[in-house]
């Protein structure tokens, strides 16, 4: 009898491990992120200046977001957004010369906490370490294109030989194959440096792009009228603040031909202090390309109108640019391949982005920093084939601040109650209707490069409401149905009087809810001014 009771139990407890569902395993997250890559330069999005087949592969396969933002468009403050889950005023990392404030949770130390491997290559920008990774190597501060220094975690300091793009995913590869411990899920961060400033491609790109022509945007001639002063102050124009040695890669001693004087005063020592890391058979190709291009200026500049000088200079701008994006496309198809080929596609959550978006030549802009949207917006093409329906396209204002609580959801974690974000977890299985009809933005870093001015505003899918203060105080007002190239301020129109109100209070109700105020408006301010005067700016 107690024979075959056991029996019956052993039988009974076999059925049920045989037939219990299987735990649905913790999702990996591969997170792709480059510096200042402009989602015009992504086929996905735009297919008039360049190819993107790899990184188009992630929205083939899940979603394209059409309308992704940032909080804050500059790159380490973006990037402690995504981190923590917070705007900037909160996060304390308003602009790039703040400190990280590293007693802010991030989410990849709650995910180590919960049973991740965590690791991080690339660029972070903080001046100091990232917390709650097992694995990272980073560059330090903005890092070099050519032969780059690298911070390990293991072994302190050390200076590789290459081209940063593919050292940074050589690094993401070789841990994917080597250190992943294949019994726990894992978080990735693969952060390119490129395209970032002063654009310097791969020596095998080198060649294809400089033979390149590309369109011109509509508005490379803008004049900002019918705009405010921040528009007319900034300084990111084409002709006006390129440099002509660091940016348009003009050989100094054609420049002291030439006549032209350094367009920055410390152009030619940018230059040389990145073109200079070259080994000399790397410089030889360098010289031999760049050369030919220079060859043709020296001849041309002398009767070269200013028109024309600004043409050249897109020009030259998006053969390096374009350049750059070559490789970061190159590599994230490694990066993708690997997943494929090892069976770790089906449950990774592939998140491809930048720290913001970029000018290309719009409104005769390079950089960002602009709640316009070229530099307000981001890319953002998210792959997760176990619930993201393949070739999908969302149009919801998503942003940056929502990674932080959408990650920790997808992988069964309860996001700390002080996260501003929004999972975008529900948008991923295609319910995400109502998901934020407006969209809160602060830029802080003024008075520093590019100029551009402090300012706050609210976007929403019809209008741009924006207040630049400081040594200013000015609002505008775009109308994003009738003017998509934000040309004309409209706040003084009286026809935009009812919207205006109505955006007014919408502001101020944001203002409330993420905890925001005139009061650290100055605060900061002061803070800033202490920086500056202890020379930290
Ligand atoms: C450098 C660049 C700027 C750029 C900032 C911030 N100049 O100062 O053009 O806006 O970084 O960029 S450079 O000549 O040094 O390249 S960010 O991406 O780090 O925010
Ligand atoms: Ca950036």
């Amino acid at each position: 009898k107690i024979f075959i009771t056991l029996l019956l139990i052993s039988s009974v407890a076999v059925a049920f491990f045989a037939f219990k569902p299987k735990k649905q395993k913790k999702p990996n997250i591969v997170f792709i992120m480059s510096d200042d890559h402009a989602y015009q330069a992504i086929s996905a999005y735009d297919k008039r200046l360049t190819q993107t087949p790899n990184i188009d592969r992630i929205a083939n396969e899940g979603m394209l977001f059409t309308n992704a933002c940032v909080t804050n468009s500059i790159c380490a403050p973006s990037r402690a957004v995504i981190l923590t889950g917070k705007h900037s005023h909160i996060n304390g990392k308003i602009d790039n010369y703040f400190p990280f404030d590293s007693t802010n949770i991030t989410f990849p130390q709650i995910l180590q906490a919960n049973g991740y491997q965590t690791a991080m290559f690339g660029k972070l920008h903080f001046g100091n370490n990232p917390k709650g990774f097992d694995e990272f190597q980073i560059l330090p501060d903005q890092g070099d294109y050519y032969n780059p220094d690298i911070i390990t975690k293991k072994e302190g300091k050390k200076k590789l030989l290459g081209y940063v793009t593919d050292i940074i995913t050589d690094l993401t590869i070789n841990w994917l194959k080597n250190e992943r411990d294949e019994d726990k899920p894992f978080f990735l961060a693969y952060l390119h440096k490129a395209p970032h400033r002063e654009w310097l491609p791969a020596e095998r790109h080198f060649k294809e792009y400089l033979n390149k022509t590309f369109p011109e945007p509509a508005t490379l001639f803008d004049n900002y009228e019918g705009r405010g002063r921040a528009s007319k102050e900034a300084e990111m124009n084409l002709l006006t603040h390129m440099n002509w040695a660091g940016d348009s890669k003009v050989f100094p001693e054609n420049m002291q031909k030439l006549g032209i004087k350094e367009s920055h005063p410390y152009d030619i020592r940018f230059y040389n202090s990145t073109v200079g890391r070259m080994n000399p058979e790397q410089r030889k190709t360098w010289d031999e390309a760049y050369g030919k291009m220079n060859e043709e200026f020296v001849k041309k500049f002398p009767s070269m109108s200013e028109k024309e000088k600004m043409q050249w200079r897109y020009q030259r701008y998006m053969q390096d640019y374009l350049g750059c994006i070559a490789s970061v496309d190159e590599g994230v198809g490694q990066v993708l391949d690997f997943l494929k080929q090892n069976n770790l596609e089906e449950n990774t959550i592939v998140v491809y982005t930048s720290d913001q978006g970029f000018y290309l030549g719009e409104h005769g802009w390079f950089d960002k920093r602009f709640i316009f949207d070229e530099s307000f917006k981001t890319p953002l093409l998210v792959k997760w084939p176990t619930a993201i329906k393949p070739g999908t396209k969302n149009t919801q204002m998503v942003q940056n601040l929502d990674f932080a609580q959408t990650f920790l959801e997808a992988a069964g974690i309860k996001a700390p109650s002080d996260m501003q974000g929004e999972s975008l977890i529900p948008i991923f299985k295609g319910n995400g209707k109502n998901f934020r009809d407006a969209a809160y933005y602060h830029y802080y870093e003024y008075p520093s490069v590019h100029m551009v001015k402090r300012h706050y505003g609210i976007v929403t899918e019809k209008y741009k409401l924006i207040h630049f203060y400081y040594d200013i105080d000015e609002w505008e007002l775009y109308d994003r149905t009738n003017d998509k190239n934000e040309m004309k301020n409209v706040y003084n129109d009286p026809k935009y009087a009812a919207v205006k109100k109505e955006l007014h209070q919408k502001l101020a109700q944001l203002r409330i809810k993420y905890k925001d105020s005139e009061t650290l408006d100055k605060k900061y301010i002061e803070k800033y001014k202490e920086l500056e005067a202890n020379g930290k700016i």
